[in-house]
């Protein structure tokens, strides 16, 4: 899948709102900020749990909102758009392998996500979709134990890099001008938009502005 910007990638959290999952994809969908990618990130839920959820939240898409599965390569496969690997899933190349060559499915999205220069160098030679790259600033949504990359870890990332960046991490109001400063095709925010009992859209819509979208 040919990918040119990305904007505002949503990623939905239940363990730091209270809001319902499938409560986060309506408002963002609703909200008509042109949001294109939404991510099921859902850490702490079964399988089945997950399943029954997707299903649910899948039926509520728009055609042109891509459904992003973290992790799970086979939940990503029955129910969603794509997929979003890091270090700990199914390697890459068998994604690959599976989704493209023995699927013949070119659309499906494959995402990764690397912390570090070199993993973008890897990526580069892989026919992935983006990049998640980041923590670029310190995090306290996902336990991380590697450095943050800070503004000029990401804009060397984005030097490089061959496919279209989504920056992470520690993404807020204060910080956000200057990662929108450094251009990368995407940005990603939990905690600066879930809010403990609310949604909180008003950065994303200066996101969305500066991006065109939709
Ligand atoms: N991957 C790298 S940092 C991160 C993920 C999923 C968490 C981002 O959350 P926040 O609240 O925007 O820092
Ligand atoms: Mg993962």
């Amino acid at each position: 899948m040919k990918i040119d910007k990305i904007g505002y990638y949503f990623i939905t959290d239940s363990v730091i709102t209270n809001v319902p999952v499938i409560e986060q994809v309506e408002k963002i969908v609703e909200s008509c900020l042109g949001v294109r990618f939404i991510q099921y990130r859902e850490k702490r839920k079964s399988a089945s749990e997950m399943a029954k959820e997707l299903k649910e939240v899948k039926s509520i898409m728009p055609k042109d909102v891509a459904l992003i599965m973290n992790d799970r390569l086979d939940l990503a496969l029955t129910y969603c758009d794509g997929v979003h690997l890091g270090d700990d899933d199914i390697p890459v190349e068998n994604a690959i392998e599976i989704a493209r060559n023995k699927l013949e499915w070119d659309e499906f999205v494959i995402g990764c996500s690397a912390t570090n220069i070199d993993t973008v160098r890897k990526l580069n030679n892989l026919p992935v979709d983006y990049i998640g790259f980041g923590p670029v600033y310190r995090t306290a949504t996902k336990k991380v134990t590697v450095p943050e990359t800070g503004l000029t870890g990401l804009k060397a990332g984005l030097a490089i890099a061959q496919h279209p960046v989504v920056a992470i991490g520690g993404i807020n109001q204060d910080n956000l001008m200057s990662v929108l400063a450094a251009k990368p095709q995407g940005i990603s925010a939990i905690s600066m938009v879930l809010k403990k009992d609310s949604i909180d859209l008003e950065q994303v819509k200066i996101i969305q502005k500066e991006y065109g979208l939709p």
